[in-house]
């Protein structure tokens, strides 16, 4: 039977903000989960996955139909505070989940996981695939240890579907934001409707086991394969392509020479943004 009670962490989150608006109108109850509390929800849970003892994340995911993994750093950080954020915070999650049998997680994985992969199209090496769109199986070369911490989010995710049965659907999101802020977003946005369109096909779809898919809308500049997120039931109805006149005639096109711009990482690969926190 499809989901209804759904546990939304990092719900005061820039991504879970724009969720937990959009979600309900799909027929769910959610849980909200964050570390700070969620600003207007005074019945918000408010817990550190990674220092919550393992009583109260239990009683967290307790009777829920899923689990929507949002929580973490989502930036570049040093590697102790990713380690305890998002690799010891992801671990202890799936582990409340195993313990009080909740049978499907949405992972929040990133483009970053695979950021170093050289971006499709001219200049970018045949040995790489050329201008072929990047398939859920290119070999995952993160850009950060934000980006390993994804990468081991999904191997995390496959343990825990081969191990116990638990099904996840790791979504390497894009740029989830209102509307694509640079070139490069053009080829990975997505739109906030699509991104609940596509959390919904993950939460209903059947059999997914482990499945990874790229989470963007239908974007003309796409750069990578949507196959497997259609195949979940997915159907992106948005295109960042309105808004390319306006970035490309103040940035330019990409240049594929430039090595904040070589790789589906950006500037991630190069100079990447820090958490603030
Ligand atoms: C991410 O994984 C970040 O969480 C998000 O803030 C964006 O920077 C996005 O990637 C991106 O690549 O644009």
């Amino acid at each position: 039977s499809a989901p209804r009670t759904v546990l939304l962490t990092g719900a005061a989150g820039g991504l879970g903000t724009l969720m937990r608006e959009l979600l309900p109108s799909y027929g769910y109850r959610l849980r909200l989960l964050d570390m700070r509390p969620v600003e207007g929800e005074p019945d918000s849970l408010v817990l550190d996955l990674s220092t919550a003892d393992s009583e109260a994340l239990r009683a967290a995911v307790r009777g829920v139909d899923a689990i929507i993994h949002l929580a973490g750093i989502s930036l570049e950080s040093t590697f102790e505070k990713i380690l305890a954020a998002n690799i010891q915070g992801t671990y202890a999650l799936y582990e409340a989940a195993r313990a009080e049998g909740v049978r499907r997680v949405v992972f929040a994985s990133s483009n970053h996981a695979v950021g170093f992969t050289p971006v499709p199209g001219i200049g970018t090496g045949a040995a790489d695939g050329g201008g072929a769109l990047i398939p859920v199986h290119t070999p995952r070369r993160p850009d950060t240890f934000y980006g390993l911490s994804k990468s081991f989010g999904e191997d995390l995710a496959q343990l825990y579907w081969d191990l116990h049965g638990i099904e996840t659907v790791s979504v390497r999101i894009g740029s989830c934001f209102p509307e694509p802020t640079s070139v490069r977003m053009l080829s990975i946005w997505l739109s906030p409707a699509d991104g609940a369109r596509l959390l919904h096909a993950a939460l209903t779809a059947e059999d997914v086991g482990h499945t990874v898919v790229y989470g963007s809308s239908a974007n003309t500049r796409l750069w990578w394969d949507l196959t497997s997120a259609r195949a979940l039931g997915y159907e992106p109805r948005d295109d960042s392509e309105p808004f390319a006149a306006k970035l490309v005639a103040e940035h330019g096109e990409l240049d594929p020479t430039d090595p904040d711009q070589a790789h589906l990482g950006g500037h991630f690969c190069t100079r990447p943004p820090r958490w603030p926190h």
